[in-house]
C-alpha cells in the first residue's frame, strides 16, 4: 500500500476565491480521444484573500491555456498530478482551457467513460475533475452551457443537462448540439450521454399546467422495459407536488440507462444516468423487488431535484444533507403508495442488518464525518440510512405537517445555495419552534446507543428505569447522551385492547438515566416500545415470550408486531448458534413461537406481505448481531435448522396456503398481488427447506408455470440448495430462456455463487473466467462476489479460506481497474474484528496481504481502517 493519502478535515473549510460565473464546455466527442474546450468568467470574491487559482484536474493533457485571449506564460501556472494552479489572475478574467482525455481507457467509471457503446458521465463526487480543470467542489456552483460534437452514425443521440438550445448537422457527417442550463449547479451535477439509444418518450403536466417532456434512454432492444420506470417517475413527480407543493423546474427530464456503473443511480440536473439495474422491469424479467427498487430509486433521484440540486452540500462532509433527506423522502414516498407497515419494516431491516453492523466495525464514522480520505468511501449507509433516521426523528417530534413545511421553509430559505447540515437544523428550529440543540450530537458522533429498560408493576402503576449508553468507536472513546424519541403504547394482555389513551406517545429520553412512570392500568399492561423503530438504537428489554407474542398479534403498529415475533425468533436462534457452537443440539422451538406461527398461517393479516414479513426468519447479519462476535457458520446452521424444523411442523399449513396462494391472475404489480407472491413465496421456502421430493417436484412445477419473474424467483431460491433433477432442469432452462438478458442473468449468476456445495469456489471461478462475462462490470461482480461473500456462508468462510483467498484476489485484480468497485469489495473484509476465531484472523490475514501490495488510495482507506 502506498504512503498515507493527504486526508481532508471538516475543520479546514475555506470559502473559494473565486466564483464562475459562466461555464462554456465544448466537446468534441471521440472514444479514445475526446477534446474538451472550457470557457471560465471568473471573479474574484470580494472577501479572498488570494488572487490564485486552483483547478482540480487529473488524467488529462493539457493543450492550451489563455487568459483573457492571451496565452498564458509558463511562469503563470503550474501543472500537477492532481490539477493546475494559476498564480495571480485579474479580478475579473475569461479562461481559456483545452483538454484532451481518453473515454474508452477509462475504467475508473467515474469522469467521462464508455458503458457498451455509449459515453457517458459520472461526476459525483469527484469525476468532474477527469473531465476537465476546474473548481471540483460542491460550493462552485454556475450556469452551464455545453456543446457537444460527435459523429453522427456512432452518436446519433447527443444529451447534456438543460433545454436544447441549438442542433445542426455539418457536411462531415458529424453534429452538434447545444445544451443551456437555466439552473446554477455545481460540477458533480453536469451530465453528458453520446450514443446509439433507444427511447421511450411521454409528458408530466403540473399542477400549474406546465408540460415537462420526459425521456427515458436505453440501448435499442430494451426500450420495452422502461414503461415501469417511466409510470415511477410520474408518480413521484405528482407525489413531490402533492406533499411539499415541488414542482418540477424544467422543461425537459431525461433518464439514460448504461450497464457499466458503479453505484445505483445519479441525479445530475435535468440529465440522470441511471445503472440498467434500477431502470429495467417488466414482469419476466424483473422481481416485485426489483420492481419496487426502480420505483424507489427513480423517486428518489426526482427528489434530489430539489434536495441536493436546488440546494446542495458546501462541501462533502455535509453528504448527508441531501442523502438523508431525500432517502427520508423516498421512504416517505414509498410509504405512501401501499403499505406504509411493510415499507417500513424493509427500512428497519436495513439499518439493523447493514448500518448497526457498520457503526458497530471499524468503518464506523458519524452520519456528519469529520475527516476523509477518498470521499467515495463515504457514501455508507450511515450517511443515507442513519441519515435519513435523523430525519425520521426531527419529523416525529415536529409532527409531520410542521416537518413538512419546515422543509419547504428551508429550501426556500436557502435555493440556489450550497449549505450545511446545520444550516437545516436552524432551519428546522425556526420553522417548527423546536429546540435541537441536543438533537445535534447525533450528527456528531459514531455508534449505536442501546437503551436499556427495567419495568416495574405496582398498583395499577408503571414504571420503566431507561437507561440509554453508547460504545465507542474509533476516535470517539467518549459518547454523549442522545436526545432519542421514543414511541411508546400499552396494550391489554387480555384482550389486546389499547391499555390508555391516546394510544400512542412520544417521549424524549434525554439524559442517560431516566424513570419514566405511567398511571391507571387495570392490569400490568404489554409494553409496545420503541414502536415503528422510533429512533436507531438497540434496545434491551427484558422479557418473556407470553408479552411478546402477545404483541405479535394485538399490536396495532405493524411494525412493533413483526419486531415481537423477530424477538421470539432471536431468543431461539440465539440459544441455537450457542448449541451448535459448543457442540450441542438446538433445543426444539418453543411453543409459543409455534403457535404464534401457526396462528398467522391460519388467519393471515389482510397484509399479506406483513404476513410475510412475520414469518420470516431474522437475516444473518441480525442474528450475527445478537450473537457477535460472529460464527458465521453456526448462524447459517442454525437458521436452515429452524427453517427445516419450522417447516416440517407447520407442512399441512403451509400446504393449505400454497393451494389457496397459487398464482391465479396475470402479473400485476400491486400491493396486493405482491403481497400475494411473497406470501406464497414465503410458504415454498420453508416447506422446501428439507429437500423433500414432493416440495421441490411442486417448486419445479411452479417454475414452469410462471408467468413472471417472481415467481420464477421464488422456485429456483426453494430448489438452489438441493442438488438434483428439478434444480438442474429450473436453472437450465433459466439461462437458455434469459441468455440475451444481463441483469437477468446477474441473478442466476447470484443463485450459483450462493449454492450450498463443496465446489462452490471452483463455481465461482469458472464464472468469472468465462469469456462471455465482462468480468469488470460492476454489476456481474456484485452478482458473483456479492452473491458468494454474502449468500454462501459456509463458502466464503471455509476453513482452508480458499474463499477468502479468491475473494481477495479479486478485490486486488478489480481495484487496479476500477478502485471504487475494489473499495467496495473489501468493505466485506473488513469488519473481521466482529467475528469469532478462527474467522477473524484469518479474514484479517487477507487485509494483511493486500496491504502489502500496491492498491488505490479507495481501498488502502478501508483497509487501514480495518487494521488499525
Ligand atoms: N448521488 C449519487 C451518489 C453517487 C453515485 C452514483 C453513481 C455512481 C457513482 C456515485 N458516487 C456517488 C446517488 C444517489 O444517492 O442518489
Ligand atoms: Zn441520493
Amino acid at each position: 500500500m502506498s504512503e498515507q493519502s493527504v486526508r481532508k478535515y471538516r475543520k479546514d473549510y475555506r470559502a473559494p476565491d473565486f466564483s464562475f460565473e459562466a461555464v462554456d464546455l465544448s466537446f468534441d466527442i471521440d472514444a479514445t480521444e475526446t477534446t474538451v474546450r472550457a470557457y471560465y468568467d471568473l471573479s474574484q470574491a470580494a472577501d479572498s484573500e488570494s488572487n490564485d487559482l486552483w483547478l482540480d484536474g487529473r488524467h488529462m493533457a493539457l493543450d492550451s491555456l489563455a487568459i483573457d485571449g492571451q496565452t498564458a506564460s509558463t511562469d503563470s501556472y503550474s501543472v500537477h498530478d492532481d490539477g493546475l494552479r494559476l498564480f495571480g489572475l485579474p479580478a475579473r478574467c475569461r479562461l481559456e482551457l483545452v483538454t484532451r482525455i481518453a473515454p474508452n481507457a477509462n475504467t475508473a467509471l467515474e469522469g467521462l467513460y464508455q458503458s457498451d457503446s455509449i459515453l457517458c458521465t459520472q461526476c459525483e463526487a469527484t469525476g468532474f475533475s477527469r473531465i476537465t480543470y476546474f473548481p471540483d467542489r460542491p460550493d462552485v456552483m454556475t450556469c452551464f452551457t455545453t456543446r457537444i460534437t460527435a459523429d453522427q452514425s456512432v452518436y446519433p443521440v447527443l444529451l447534456a443537462g438543460g433545454n436544447r438550445a441549438d442542433y445542426r448537422q455539418q457536411d462531415d457527417g458529424r453534429h452538434t448540439a447545444v445544451f443551456t442550463d437555466p439552473w446554477p449547479k455545481p460540477c458533480y451535477l453536469f451530465a453528458l450521454v453520446a450514443g446509439d439509444l433507444a427511447a421511450i418518450n411521454d409528458t408530466y403536466r403540473t399542477e400549474s399546467g406546465r408540460d415537462v417532456e420526459l425521456a427515458f434512454y436505453t440501448e435499442h432492444g430494451s426500450e420495452d422495459q422502461c414503461e415501469h420506470a417511466m409510470a415511477s417517475l410520474k408518480q413521484a413527480m405528482a407525489w413531490d407536488e402533492a406533499t411539499y407543493g415541488l414542482a418540477c423546474d424544467l422543461d425537459r427530464y431525461s433518464v439514460v440507462a448504461v450497464d457499466s456503473f458503479n453505484m445505483g443511480a445519479m441525479e445530475n440536473k435535468g440529465l440522470n444516468v441511471f445503472n440498467t439495474a434500477c431502470v429495467l422491469a417488466r414482469a419476466d424479467t424483473a422481481t416485485d423487488a426489483d420492481f419496487a427498487r426502480v420505483r424507489d430509486v427513480i423517486a428518489h433521484e426526482y427528489f434530489h431535484n430539489y434536495t441536493g440540486n436546488r440546494v446542495t452540500c458546501r462541501d462533502w462532509f455535509q453528504l448527508s444533507l441531501k442523502e438523508g433527506l431525500t432517502v427520508f423522502r423516498e421512504h416517505q414516498f414509498s410509504a405512501d403508495q401501499g403499505s406504509p407497515g411493510v415499507a417500513r419494516i424493509q427500512q428497519v431491516r436495513t439499518i439493523r442488518d447493514l448500518q448497526f453492523p457498520e457503526d458497530d466495525g471499524p468503518r464506523a464514522h458519524p452520519v456528519r464525518p469529520d475527516s476523509y480520505v477518498e470521499m467515495n468511501n463515504f457514501y455508507t449507509v450511515t450517511v443515507y440510512e442513519k441519515g435519513a433516521e435523523l430525519i425520521r426523528m426531527m419529523e416525529s417530534i415536529a409532527g409531520r405537517d410542521a416537518f413538512n413545511q419546515a422543509v419547504r421553509f428551508y429550501l426556500d430559505k436557502y435555493d440556489g445555495q450550497a449549505v450545511t447540515i446545520e444550516d437545516f437544523v436552524v432551519a428546522m428550529e425556526e420553522a417548527t419552534g423546536i429546540e435541537l440543540a441536543q438533537f445535534r450530537e447525533w450528527y456528531a458522533y459514531a455508534g449505536t446507543p442501546t437503551i436499556t429498560v427495567t419495568p416495574s408493576y405496582a398498583d395499577g402503576g408503571l414504571t420503566l428505569e431507561v437507561e440509554q449508553s453508547t460504545p465507542a468507536t474509533p476516535e470517539q472513546p467518549d459518547k454523549p447522551a442522545f436526545d432519542i424519541p421514543v414511541e411508546l403504547a400499552f396494550f391489554e394482555t387480555d384482550t389486546g385492547a389499547a391499555a390508555q389513551t391516546p394510544t400512542s406517545q412520544v417521549r424524549r429520553l434525554t439524559t442517560a438515566v431516566e424513570t419514566w412512570h405511567f398511571d391507571g392500568f387495570n392490569e400490568q399492561p404489554a409494553v409496545s416500545f420503541l414502536r415503528g423503530m422510533s429512533a436507531p438504537v438497540r434496545v434491551d428489554y427484558p422479557r418473556g415470550e407470553a408479552e411478546l407474542a402477545r404483541l405479535a398479534s394485538v399490536d396495532s403498529d405493524p411494525v412493533s408486531r413483526w419486531d415481537a415475533l423477530q424477538t421470539l425468533f432471536l431468543h431461539q436462534l440465539c440459544a441455537d448458534v450457542d448449541a451448535l457452537r459448543n457442540d450441542r443440539t438446538p433445543e426444539a422451538p418453543s411453543a409459543v413461537l409455534i403457535d404464534t406461527l401457526a396462528a398467522i398461517l391460519d388467519a393471515p393479516p389482510a397484509d399479506y406481505a406483513l404476513a410475510a414479513e412475520m414469518l420470516t426468519l431474522p437475516s444473518s447479519a441480525r442474528i450475527g448481531d445478537a450473537t457477535a462476535p460472529i460464527d458465521p457458520v453456526a448462524v447459517a446452521d442454525a437458521r436452515r435448522r429452524l427453517k427445516i424444523d419450522l417447516g416440517q411442523r407447520l407442512k399441512t399449513r403451509l400446504d393449505t396456503i400454497l393451494a389457496e396462494f397459487a398464482a391465479v391472475q396475470a402479473y400485476v404489480f400491486t400491493t396486493e398481488a405482491v403481497g400475494h407472491r411473497r406470501l406464497f413465496a414465503t410458504a415454498l421456502d420453508y416447506r422446501a427447506a428439507d429437500g423433500n421430493s414432493a416440495a421441490l417436484d411442486y417448486a419445479l412445477s411452479v417454475y414452469d408455470m410462471a408467468d413472471n419473474q417472481t415467481d420464477r424467483m421464488a422456485a429456483l431460491a426453494a430448489l438452489n440448495d438441493h442438488p438434483g433433477s428439478q434444480r438442474e432442469q429450473a436453472l437450465a432452462d433459466f439461462a437458455e430462456r434469459f441468455a440475451d438478458y444481463p441483469l437477468v442473468m446477474d441473478k442466476y449468476r447470484s443463485l450459483q455463487a450462493g449454492a450450498r456445495r463443496d465446489d462452490s469456489v471452483e463455481v465461482v471461478q469458472a464464472m468469472l473466467a468465462d469469456s462471455e462475462l465482462d468480468n469488470t462490470n460492476p454489476n456481474r461482480i456484485r452478482a458473483v462476489l456479492g452473491g458468494f461473500a454474502r449468500g454462501n456462508p459456509e463458502a466464503f468462510h471455509r476453513a482452508d479460506s480458499r474463499g477468502y483467498v479468491l475473494f481477495r484476489e479479486e478485490i486486488q485484480r478489480l481495484d487496479a481497474v476500477n478502485p471504487q468497485l475494489g473499495a467496495a469489495l473489501a468493505g466485506i473484509l473488513a469488519p473481521w474484528c466482529r467475528y469469532a476465531e478462527p474467522y477473524a484472523s484469518r479474514m484479517r490475514d487477507q487485509l494483511g496481504i493486500i496491504a502489502d501490495s500496491p492498491v488505490s488510495d479507495n481501498t488502502a482507506e478501508i483497509v487501514r481502517a480495518a487494521l488499525a
